[in-house]
């Protein structure tokens, strides 16, 4: 017995990829048996549960080619296998063949894993243009720049009584930041670098000069810690930044060079230092954990015995009681938080801890930035594939209705790790990408924020620099540690290969502040160490500026099709075409092995756009020598 169903093929699989509701569905199979043999389709869908649909089958030449047709109505995640009884009567199963649910199938004993459809149904049909053709650049604003504003600002806001954990100024611009910890590990006072808003500001002709066209900035209100997730009130500025006015400003003079501000909006829980809770009574004792009887009391969520729920258990961080209707109205209304920041300047949102929002919630919000401007973005922090995310025993809806237009592709950023530090083949980094195209809705795979770094990671470098786990080091080892001469030379060569991949990838490619500069560091805090303004790392900087002018060159990397393929373990590949032109990337992550690959003609000239040269080509199309760690990228094109 032989059968084939591959989920990119048009023959067995349309539409290709995410399907959307009320449209039909055709699924197919070729079995090599006697003409006798049946087969249905097993469907699986959460909330219904199985079906089972017979398959019509019609004899071609040596086979019977199955088929059969649906027309899903709402929008859902629909699981699929196949079923088949041959001629002589033996019950054969046939799945997915790999852990993405995506690619060619295969017969298993048992249940198969199954393949993935996903239903959507859009509330907008198009995605923002401004964000869509952009390079994004995530900046950690305590550490990015200093603004002529900021000896007063931070002054003030240090000099300013307020208990709990202190806070401290670091004069040292480039020493690595560090946790002040008590012997509980509860953080004893919190280091501040004194970036402002105003120094964002100040550095928008650089940020323009490398392409930026988006700045994502981390929590920028007010807040006792310097990463900000804890808010105290999400309707001011935290004054060690800024305030209303140099907001304004900075939106403003961002938007006259073409850069759009994406905030980060962390709306299920807030500091416990906040106005709305007060733990330490620094808002006038009039917030839930202070007085039972706060307006405040029921946004939060207290146990019986006076102790509240946080988020994954850190006090620092109460969980609001995102039902609440007064809550909501904050965060929602007219005149609400999502909306303020939008009408002054601001033109987009990433909800911090999407998967601990109710879908609910975030289309909430979505109506609530949508009805502000018709053209604002919501990105949503997911890990994982968002089509198909359970959190909390529910499968989510993020795609599924479109409450997220775009989220941060984490998925991506893990397996190109993999990849270029030799952890994993091509061809898994190949199916991993193959499964995220086929599983999102295209706008949605088309706007995935694709960072290789961020706050919560390791520094990208440290990763490509084969740096040892830090599972097992100390504080101490973390904060000392930097890669010696011979590894930071390898990590910038694997740079060079990350940043033309994350350029030429469908997706926004973001880069994480200070990854075009040279910093390492190891996780949260190490990875968040100040912008080393006049001490960057010249190589990296090159690799940044001529990987994103290669993502300029062309509008096909924006929105060109795509498909990804392997040759052996060592060279990834993909194309990217549009009606204009056929671009082939090619990376070869061997530190050890050449690779000389023959790449089919796909038009008249041809050069290599990273090497200059004119590949030579024969019967068996464009021959690409690439050495270890090489890269090539095969331009063809009309004259
Ligand atoms: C820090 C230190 C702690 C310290 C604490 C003291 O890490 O060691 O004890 O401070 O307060 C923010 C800050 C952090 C801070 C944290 C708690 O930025 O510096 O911790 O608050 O105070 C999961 C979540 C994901 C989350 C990451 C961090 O799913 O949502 O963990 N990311 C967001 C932000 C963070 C932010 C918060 C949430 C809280 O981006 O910056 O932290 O608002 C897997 C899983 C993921 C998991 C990931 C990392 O891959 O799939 O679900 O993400 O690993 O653990």
């Amino acid at each position: 017995m032989r059968a084939r169903h591959i989920t990119s093929d048009a023959r067995y699989r349309t539409p290709f990829g995410a399907a959307p509701a009320g449209g039909a569905v055709v699924l197919s199979i070729d079995v090599w048996d006697e003409p006798e043999a049946t087969a249905q389709l097993r469907i699986w869908i959460d909330e219904r549960g199985e079906i089972l649909l017979p398959m019509t089958g019609e004899w071609e030449d040596d086979h019977l080619h199955f088929s059969a047709h649906f027309t899903p109505s709402e929008p859902e995640v629909i699981w699929y296998s196949f079923l088949i009884t041959a001629a002589d009567g033996a019950v054969w199963r046939y799945g997915a063949a790999c852990e993405h649910g995506c690619g060619e199938g295969a017969f298993a004993y048992g249940e198969p894993p199954s393949f993935q459809i996903t239903v959507y149904q859009r509330q907008r049909t198009v995605m923002p243009e401004w964000f869509k053709g952009g390079i994004a650049y995530q900046i950690f604003p305590d550490r990015f720049a200093r603004g002529d504003d900021w000896e007063g600002r931070v002054h003030d806001s240090l000099d300013a009584p307020r208990k709990g954990p202190d806070r401290v100024l670091v004069d040292d611009w480039g020493r690595y930041p560090r946790y002040d910890r008590n012997p509980d590990g509860s953080v004893r006072s919190w280091d501040f670098y004194g970036g402002t808003l105003e120094g964002v500001r100040e550095k928008l002709p650089y940020l323009q000069s490398m392409g930026v066209s988006v700045i994502y900035l981390n929590p920028i209100f007010e807040a006792a810690s310097n990463h900000r997730y804890d808010t105290a009130d999400f309707l001011r500025i935290d004054p060690m930044l800024g305030d209303e006015e140099s907001f304004s400003r900075l939106c403003h003079d961002a938007g006259e060079r073409g850069i759009s501000i994406i905030l980060d909006g962390v709306f299920n829980h807030c500091g416990r230092d906040s106005r709305y809770f007060d733990f330490f009574g620094n808002y006038g004792g009039e917030g839930a954990y202070q007085s039972p009887h706060s307006r405040y009391r029921s946004w939060f969520k207290f146990n019986d015995d006076g102790t509240y729920q946080s988020w994954w258990g850190v006090g620092d961080l109460p969980d609001f009681n995102q039902d609440n209707p007064e809550y909501r109205e904050l965060i929602c209304g007219h005149d609400g938080v999502i909306r303020k920041w939008l009408r002054l300047g601001a033109r987009g949102w990433r909800l911090d801890v999407a998967d601990e929002l109710s879908d609910d919630f975030i289309a909430d919000i979505k109506s609530a930035a949508l009805a502000e401007k018709p053209d604002a973005l919501l990105i949503g922090e997911v890990w994982e594939d968002a089509s198909n995310k359970t959190a909390y025993g529910k499968l989510r809806k993020y795609f599924q209705g479109a409450e997220l237009d775009s989220t941060m592709n984490y998925p991506l950023r893990h397996a190109l790790e993999d990849f270029l530090t030799n952890k994993a083949g091509a061809p898994k980094f190949v199916s991993t990408l193959r499964s995220l195209q086929e599983n999102y809705p295209r706008e949605n795979f088309y706007s995935t924020l694709n960072m290789l770094g961020s706050h919560d990671r390791i520094r990208l470098l440290t990763i490509l620099g084969d740096a040892p786990a830090q599972a097992q080091m100390s504080d101490d080892e973390k904060y000392r540690f930097r890669l010696d001469e011979g590894h930071r030379s390898l990590a910038i060569s694997r740079l060079w290969c990350a940043a033309l991949l994350q350029m030429t990838l469908p997706g926004v490619p973001c880069v994480y502040y200070g990854d075009e500069a040279g910093l390492e560091g190891y996780s949260d805090p190490y990875c968040r160490a100040a912008f080393p303004w006049g001490h960057e790392d010249a190589d990296c900087k090159t690799i940044y500026r001529n990987a994103i002018a290669i993502r300029k060159s062309l509008p096909v990397f924006v929105d060109g099709d795509f498909e990804p393929f392997a040759i052996g373990d060592d060279v990834f590949g993909f194309w990217r075409r549009d009606d204009e032109s056929s671009v082939c990337v090619l990376v070869n992550a061997s530190l050890k092995k050449s690779h000389t690959v023959s790449v089919p003609v796909a038009g008249p000239c041809v050069d290599d756009v990273v090497t200059g040269n004119v590949p030579e080509v024969g019967d068996d199309g464009a021959k690409v020598f690439l050495w270890p760690l090489g890269t090539s990228v095969l331009y063809f094109h009309e004259e």
